[in-house]
This record gives C-alpha cells, structure tokens and sequence, in this order.
C-alpha cells in the first residue's frame, strides 16, 4: 500500500528537533506527584498482562476475572470471565467508602445558574433514572441513545444505562438532525435521551426540535425522554416523549446493579471514517474502565482535594473518558460547564477557574489558540493561582500555544501533559507523566506503562529514529472491540494496512534521540478540525447531495485557530449558476447535513478537480493550492491543465 498523499516526513518537526527547550518537571511537583519515578514503566516491562491485572484489581468486581487476556488478533478480550458495572464503580463504590458527601459535580450553565451534586446526590439521581429507564422496558444489551447539552443529566444518563447494562451511544448535541438519524438507526437505539435545548452564546440549541427531525426517520425509537432545561416551548408527542422530571418522580429509589461480563459493551461512540459512514466504535466494560481509572491517576495525578475539569463535551471520547468515567471512578470534584469560552465575555473559563478553584484543566489546542488570539488581558484580569496541572488534547499541540498555555495559564510552574490518544484507545497512550518526565513543547511525550507503542514504515518495520506511522503493537485493555455491526470495516481500517500484524492509528509520527513522539497530523483523508475528527468524504457526499452540486473534492488546510479548516473544491452541475448566494448555501447545506462543526470555510467553484488516471482525487495537490504551495509532483495527473486553472482561481477567490 502506497503512502497516502499528503504524507511527508521530512517537516517543520525536523528543525524543532534542534531547537528544543526541554522542561523539567517542577521539584514541587514531583515531591507530591502520584508517580514519582519509572518504577510503572519497569514494572509493566517485565510482564505487561500482569501489570495491567494489577491496574484492574484496583477497580470493584463482583467476579474475578478467570484471565487476562485472550488475544485472537485483530480481537482482544480483557479480564475474561469478570464481572463488574461501572456505575457502581463510580458511585456506589465512593458511598461505601465515606465520600457520599463529597462534592461529584459543580455545573455551571451559560446563563450563570449554578448546581453542585454531591457523590449521594448523583447516586440517587443515577438510581432513580435507571429504575425510569427500566420501566420504559429498556434491557441489558439494548441501546440509548443520549443528545444532551452539557447538563449533570448527561451524565447520570450515561451511568444509568451502564447501570442496567443499557449501551449508550452519545450523539454530540452540536451534530445536525440528520447525523442523529444515521446514528440511532445504525446503533438500532430503542430510546433517546434528549433535552429541551441547550444554552451556546446566548442563544437556545433546540435539541428536541432537531431530534424531532431525526425522529421522523428512526422507526426503532420507541420513547423519549426529555430533560427541561432551556423552558423553550417543545412538542411532546403522546405515547412517546416523556420529561424526565416526571419519569424519575414515583420510581423507585434504588436500583441493582447489573452485574455486566467484563467483555460486555458499555458504550458505542461514533467517530468520522475515510468514509462518509461513521463508524460506530465499540468499548467493553472491564477493560476501558481500567483504561480510564489509571490513566487519570498516573497522568492527572489526581488528588482527594482537587478541582479536575475537563472542558470537554460528553458527545466526544474525551468527554466520556476524562468527564465521566476516569474521574468518577477516581472519586474526583468536577466542573461541568454548559455553554463557550467566549460567553458572556472571553475571560469565561478563567473566572470559573477562580471561581471554583479548578487545580487541574485539561482542554484542547484550538482553545488555547483562541485565547492566545484573544490576548492576555483575560487570563490576567483572573486569579490562576488554584492551578497545578495542565492538560492537551486533540491534536497536535504547536510550541507557541504551549509556551503561551504554560506561562500565561500555567504561571510557569504547571506541567503540561500533552495526551496523544484516539476514540479507539479509549484511554490516554502518550504523554509524560507529570512528576516524572521532562516536557518538550510540541512533543506528546512516550507511551505509558503497559502501551506498546512503535512507528512503521510501509512495509510494517520499525523505524527506531525516522518519521513513518504510528503503530500500538500490543493489545491493551482499554483498546476497541470493533465497530458497531461491522466486523469487516474494523479489519480492513485498523488491521488492514500491515496485513493484520499491527495497529494502524492513522497517525504521522516521529520519535526523537529520547524516545519522545512527535505528531505530524493524520495520514488519511480525516481532517482535525477544532480537534473533530471530520472526514474528507463526510462532507463530499453532503455537498454532492445538494441538487446544484455535480462533484466535491474536500481538503483540510492550515487554519492559525482550529489547526485544519475545510475547504472545498465544487462543480456545480450543468445549468446551474454561480451567483452570490451560492457560496452560502452550500455552507449551510453541509451544516444542515452533519452540523456547523463541518460547515466548509471556504468553497472554490471550479470547472473540474484533479484526479489520477485511476479517478482518485489528487487531495494533497489541492491542499498545495489551497495553502499556496508550490506544486508536487502532478506527473499521474489526468489533466495536467486543471491544476494551473484552479490555482488561479484559488488565489482569485
Ligand atoms: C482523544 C481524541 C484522535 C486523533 C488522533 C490524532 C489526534 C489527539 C493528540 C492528537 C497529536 C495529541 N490527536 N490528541 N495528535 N497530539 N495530543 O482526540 O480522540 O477525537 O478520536 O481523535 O486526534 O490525530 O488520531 P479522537
């Protein structure tokens, strides 16, 4: 197999190398930290299915597991034989052990209104919800579906369905009604878990009315449960929709948990794929929830007294790893905020920082570059000094947004951990550990204990220095189980490329002298938009199914905030006219079919694209257009001609 277009490996990350300032973690820091030495990374060494059975034993399980590891390649299975439910896990657990007083959640809604539940509170919440569910007839092993604002109902939904051992699939509440729809019917949910609207810069999102939409179309669906949260007027159809208010009123107070087989599947997450079908990534119970509870000890380094917040949605991997079920299980004090960074004024998240007294925040890059652009001025009008711990994710992190993240946030005495993982990992894979490891801005550091990790060439060698793709070249317990209903597309996507042997990440990488990684962005046609995982074909088959449109040829280019924005090559058909509306409607076209996260930023109109002889998109010639590079090789090129008419046009538009 060829390296996809685009690749390169001889990059800007090669006159970092020499130029890197390496950062030691601060004594403070390391005195108080967690892990304090390499004895993890020894340890996981010298047997890594032991180390990770010992990581598993600090969970709950009504069963042990009778083994480890049974490892059919491409298919792994965890803890076989164990049996455990997450929600006791992270609930139960903390009320047996005294924490029923301590504080779970601290929301804080857009428009200001505050609620605090403790780990009681949530308990009962979660009880009551579930015994709701139940009634509704909903069983081990079926699937809800949750389109939620970033409400603590978000998160008691996703617990009461790992409760009766219900699998969730959340829906990110910013994804149009029709993505909803594909999701619930490939999930074949029988219940959606909605609200009445959201609240984002001011304005209501109306969840219900966009799942109202979806709902037209999803014959499985068979009630809805609606949490009122924005007072916005919302049909309720009879029979169907229920408010949650009134479904958790008369049930009872507490409900057994379900004693869930470690393999068993607690969530299906959708994730973009190269194409335009999104691929329902499947997790276990046992093995994520390790995953989870160590990697938020070891790298978040969390304490009983900490402030741990997570900025992230729960309709995203990061959101439910490090929102919900890292931090749950670890009985941390969370921040759930509802609405933007930049609402009522762009100061928001450091005033709630000062506010609760966050001491650990973990956020994405794209923010971070919003604030750098917005200016010092609002982290400096707040008091940061609560924080000790910073965390990245989501795609690579350039050095500039660190040095401004590590001295203007961070106070300079913060360690930043800069976490490279996926939706398929389930859990962080890369980065330092915080009271150990020394930082080089830019790098997310080396794999944790237990992870195996390598970088291939095309051939499947390893490459010990150089630049080539990432590879995790051992299973792990936190790792994907498949794809939802398709045992094929898990295969050929991440198993296919090195004829089943190794992992494909679809990760450009490079490791440096001392082992630490380097992320080069994707090498396949998924872009990373505001840190989204957006594909390339997603938005094509969105474009082309406007009436106006013939061909769409869509590349992810260089963007100083969301590191990729998507611009789009279109042709429209015969008799259509360009005029100035165009343009806008097909944005709104694509933002009406996925959501405004994959609303192009740019749309060229061209008479043609080029294409291979084969009839391939040459993305990579696009992506020098639309960045204003000289141009690659075009010796495969059908029609070398397009190339110098649409770079014209480009630099036109
Ligand atoms: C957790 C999450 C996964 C893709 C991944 C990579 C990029 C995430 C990164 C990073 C460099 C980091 N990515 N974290 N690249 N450094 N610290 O984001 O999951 O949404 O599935 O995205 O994001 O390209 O392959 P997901």
């Amino acid at each position: 197999m060829a390296i996809p277009d685009g690749t390169t490996f001889k990059t800007e990350v090669d006159d970092l190398l020499h130029e890197t300032r390496v950062f030691q973690v601060p004594s403070l820091f390391h005195n108080l930290a967690n892990i304090k030495n390499d004895s993890l990374y020894a340890k996981a060494k010298t047997d890594r299915v032991a180390f990770w059975e010992e990581c598993a034993k600090k969970l709950h399980w009504t069963t042990p597991w009778k083994q480890a590891l049974i490892w059919e390649k491409p298919f792994a299975k965890w803890f076989v034989g164990g049996k455990i439910n997450a929600s006791y896990n992270c609930l139960d657990r903390h009320i047996k052990a005294n924490l029923g007083n301590k504080t779970a959640l601290i929301w804080e809604g857009e428009n200001g209104e505050e609620r605090t539940f403790s780990y009681a509170e949530s308990y009962l919440e979660v009880n009551k919800l579930a015994n709701a569910i139940k009634s509704l007839g909903i069983k081990k092993g079926d699937r809800v579906a949750i389109y939620m604002p970033m409400v603590p109902e978000a998160v008691f939904a996703m617990l009461a369905c790992a409760r009766i051992g219900a699998i969730h699939t959340v829906v990110f509440g910013g994804f149009s009604a029709e993505a909803l729809r594909d999701r619930i019917n490939d999930a074949q949910a029988k219940l959606l878990i909605t609200a009445d609207g959201g609240f984002r810069r001011g304005n209501i999102v109306p969840l219900k009315n966009i799942a109202d939409t979806a709902l037209e179309q999803t014959p499985g669906i068979q009630d809805v449960i609606v949490v009122q949260r924005s007072k916005a007027e919302v049909a309720m159809k009879r029979g169907r929709d229920h408010w949650y208010h009134d479904v958790v009123r008369n049930v009872k107070p507490y409900c057994e948990p379900e004693a869930m087989d470690s393999e068993d599947v607690l969530f299906i997450l959708y994730t973009s794929g190269t194409t335009g079908k999104p691929k329902g990534i499947v997790h276990s119970t046992g093995g994520y929830l390790t995953g989870v509870y160590n990697t938020t000890h070891w790298v978040f380094d969390l304490k009983p007294n900490d402030i741990f917040w997570c900025t992230a949605d729960v309709g995203w991997v990061t959101g439910h790893s490090y929102a919900v079920y890292g931090p749950m299980s670890n009985a941390a004090t969370q921040i759930l905020y509802e609405g933007a960074p930049d609402f009522p004024e762009r100061d928001r998240f450091w005033r709630i920082i000062e506010k609760y007294k966050v001491t650990i925040l973990y956020t994405a890059p794209t923010a971070i570059r919003a604030f750098m652009k917005w200016g010092d001025q609002w982290p400096k009008g707040c008091n940061l000094g609560s924080l000790r711990l910073l965390g990245s994710v989501g795609e690579p992190i350039n050095p500039e947004a660190w040095m401004w993240y590590y001295e203007n946030i961070g106070g300079q005495k913060c360690p930043i951990v800069d976490t490279w993982w996926q939706t398929e990992t389930g859990a962080i894979m890369i980065t330092t550990l915080p009271g150990v490891t020394p930082m080089k801005p830019g790098s997310a550091g080396k794999p944790l204990p237990g992870i195996d990790a390598e970088i291939l060439n095309e051939e499947g060698q390893i490459i010990p220095a150089g630049g080539g793709f990432l590879s995790l070249t051992s299973p792990w317990p936190s790792m994907l189980r498949g794809i939802w209903g398709d045992p094929q597309r898990y295969k050929e996507t991440y198993w296919g490329r090195w004829q089943g042997k190794n992992y494909f990440a679809g990760d450009g990488t490079k490791r440096d002298k001392d082992g630490y990684f380097w992320f080069l962005g994707r090498v396949d046609d998924i872009m990373l938009v505001a840190g989204h995982n957006i594909s390339t074909s997603e938005v094509e088959s969105a474009l082309v199914d406007n009436p106006m449109v013939a061909e769409a040829a869509v590349v992810g280019v260089k963007d100083d905030i969301k590191g990729q924005a998507i611009a789009a090559f279109v042709i429209l058909k015969e008799g259509h006219k360009l005029n100035a509306k165009t343009e806008e409607i097909l944005k709104e076209h694509v933002s009406q079919k996925i959501g405004a996260l994959a609303r192009p930023s740019r749309i060229i109109f061209t008479a043609d694209v080029p294409k291979t002889r084969s009839g391939k998109i040459m993305r990579r010639l696009l992506r020098d257009i639309a960045e204003g590079r000289v141009l690659g090789d075009i010796t495969t090129l059908a029609d070398a001609g397009i190339v110098a008419a649409l770079k014209e046009k480009y630099q036109e538009a």
